[in-house]
């Protein structure tokens, strides 16, 4: 079945709630001299921000009943808001001095010659280690100081495909540091953002590394948002964020311009509030690009994932659930409520018309569980990528040049990047000691290949004659796909229940919590992003998780559209 009918469909349920809602606050702010009939009209046809979607967004715009202008301006006011002041929510490292005049430019593009895409005057933020050119105004950091300033040789590959598509590159995201390969640190810390918090309790802890993105994303902060994850960092903070997450097989969004981990494991995708927004995000930024060689062998064309949105999609498919290990909460660590969640949502599945192949074994499991050679493989690749980063910067007033230089500028600015309790660069230093591609390195990737891919997912897809795999997000899930180099999608699949046992997730941050999110991860083999796109949106068009519950009071934004166009913000 095709997409868009649906997108009209489930559209209806918003428009009613944004028309109630008029309803009931139209007094509030009428400007004097227009009559409450004309203005009821007007108002009932913005979308409220905090869930618009890219289609609905799409739609008022080609009406004209806002432009792009005013939808910069509205999430420049929604991202004052709560970002420094209210809760702090710190999710948003810094927002784009040219955005306003780009939106002006599209605004008068779309106006003489259409739309380019479904992303055209579209505000897009990105996670902090995505390059964009200097000229434009903002930093590429990483979230650190050790890079402000620096001037970047270019674009990455998926800013260049995003603007080619006529995105607006609303701000850069916080992230963890370095996508959380700095040291023994909390989700969400960076020197340069501080401290991202969840919207969905007060300091609860809100994953990363693609922390900020994701913050953003849940509280319409922007319309869509890119993480980029190497194990977890785009399905953990969409898990715990109530987001639809793809995390694209390796090679198939470019890594060109992004600070790097290791390009055996990162790739860049879509943190988004639909299942729906991050098929439109990920069709424009997948491709191939000669600045990333791994992006040259995916298959070709780009398929178009809008074409994946079929709520039948469940139907007659085999999903198998790899209970050993992955559901088993003394190795994965997960409170028991997520795995109760997870049964409910197998039924819904077995109700959508799957068979549920229960259990479907990775033959890996316990290897992947007890081997340290992801560790060896990442800490050998980051230390020759990074340093590769600095050395391609045009300028970088810091002077760092390598990593070496990075431990010491962090030990020399305490102050900046080693914080009270924000100390640890463990990780940064593990990375230093070692020396280079040697036997023990290329085995180690072999065995994670192996153990990934060969024994591990693509095994259990073929002993069980499984189309997918499904897991509860949180825990050890992604793994096996990161050291694969494999897919997954994640989508909202329920919430902690009101008598959750609170922990601490970092020195400011508490996880689990009242509240928190919990999202559901599909997996398959290579290049299968269509497929599980389509099991995805099934799952999320039967129960529309992500709407049974919202942020917390303070976390919400209140600037809308409305107020751009007829009151205050300006
Ligand atoms: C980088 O960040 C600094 C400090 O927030 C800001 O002053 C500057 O305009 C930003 N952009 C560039 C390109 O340095
Ligand atoms: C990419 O190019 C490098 C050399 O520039 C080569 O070592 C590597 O094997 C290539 N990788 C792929 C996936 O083509
Ligand atoms: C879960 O893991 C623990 C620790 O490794 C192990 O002792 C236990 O047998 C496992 N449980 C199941 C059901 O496999
Ligand atoms: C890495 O994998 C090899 C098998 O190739 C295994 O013998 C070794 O113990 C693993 N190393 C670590 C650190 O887990
Ligand atoms: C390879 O280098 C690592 C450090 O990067 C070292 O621990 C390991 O012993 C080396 N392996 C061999 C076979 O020399
Ligand atoms: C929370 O409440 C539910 C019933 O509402 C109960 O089943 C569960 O055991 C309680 N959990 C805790 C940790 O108290
Ligand atoms: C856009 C924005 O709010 N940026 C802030 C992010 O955090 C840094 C550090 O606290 C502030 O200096 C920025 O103003």
């Amino acid at each position: 079945m095709f997409a868009l009918s649906h997108q009209k469909w489930w559209m209806f349920p918003v428009l009613v709630f944004v028309l109630l809602q008029t309803v009931l606050s139209l007094h509030a702010s009428a400007p004097s001299g227009v009559d409450d009939a004309s203005l009821l009209y007007r108002r009932s046809a913005l979308p409220d921000l905090y869930e618009a979607s890219v289609i609905e967004l799409q739609d008022g715009l080609n009406a004209g009943y806002f432009t792009s202008v005013d939808l910069v301006k509205a999430y420049f006011a929604r991202i004052e808001e709560v970002n420094l002041q209210g809760p702090q929510l710190r999710a948003v490292i810094e927002t784009n001095p040219s955005a306003l005049a780009q939106a002006a430019a599209l605004d008068a593009e779309r106006q003489a010659k259409g739309p380019r895409s479904l992303l055209h005057g579209i505000p897009v933020l990105v996670k902090d280690n995505i390059a964009t050119v200097a000229s434009e105004g903002m930093n590429t950091t990483a979230g650190s100081y050790s890079m402000l300033h620096s001037i970047v040789p270019d674009d990455a590959g998926v800013i260049k495909r995003l603007r080619a598509a006529g995105a607006i590159i609303l701000g850069k995201a916080n992230l963890s540091e370095f996508a959380h390969f700095r040291g023994n640190l909390a989700s969400g810390w960076s020197g340069r953002g501080g401290q991202c918090t969840n919207a969905y309790f007060p300091h609860a802890d809100p994953c990363g590394s693609s922390a900020g993105s994701a913050v953003a994303a849940s509280i319409g902060l922007a319309a869509v948002t890119l993480g980029t994850e190497t194990d977890g960092s785009i399905t953990c903070p969409a898990n715990q964020n109530n987001l639809a997450g793809i995390k694209p097989t390796v090679g198939l969004t470019s890594r060109a311009g992004v600070i790097p981990i290791s390009e055996h494991q990162d790739t860049v995708g879509p943190l988004t509030r639909s299942v729906a927004d991050a098929a439109i995000v990920l069709s424009v930024i997948a491709g191939p690009d000669p600045n990333d060689n791994f992006t040259l062998a995916q298959p070709s064309p780009v398929p178009d994932y809008l074409l994946a949105l079929n709520r039948d999609a469940l139907a007659g498919r085999r999903i198998g659930v790899p209970r050993a290990v992955f559901l088993n909460d003394s190795i994965t660590g997960n409170d028991p409520y997520v795995n109760v969640v997870f049964e409910e949502a197998l039924a819904t599945i077995r109700a959508l018309g799957a068979t549920v192949v229960d259990p479907a074994d990775l033959p890996s499991a316990y290897a992947i569980a007890h081997s340290g050679n992801e560790t060896i493989v990442l800490d050998v690749d980051f230390k020759i990528q990074l340093n590769a980063w600095y050395e391609s910067l045009l300028e970088n007033p810091s002077g760092v040049r390598s990593l070496a230089e990075l431990i010491q500028f962090n030990n020399d600015y305490p102050a900046l990047e080693e914080p009270p309790r924000y100390t640890d660069q463990s990780i940064l230093i593990a990375s230093e000691e070692t020396s280079g591609f040697n036997s023990t390195y290329y085995s180690s990737l072999a065995y994670d290949r192996e153990m990934g891919a060969t024994s591990g997912i693509d095994a259990a897809l073929r002993m069980y004659d499984l189309d997918a795999l499904v897991l509860p997000a949180p825990g050890f899930t992604t793994t096996p796909a990161a050291i694969a180099g494999y897919p997954i999608v994640t989508v909202p699949m329920g919430f902690y229940p009101e008598n959750v046992t609170i922990g601490l997730a970092g020195p400011e941050t508490v996880y689990p919590a009242p509240g928190v999110p919990i999202g559901l991860s599909f997996l398959g083999t290579a290049f299968s992003e269509f497929n599980l796109v389509s099991y995805a949106f099934a799952y999320e068009q039967h129960t529309h998780t992500r709407l049974a519950r919202r942020a917390y009071a303070e976390a919400i934004p209140t600037t809308q559209l409305w107020d751009v166009l007829y009151g205050q913000v300006n």
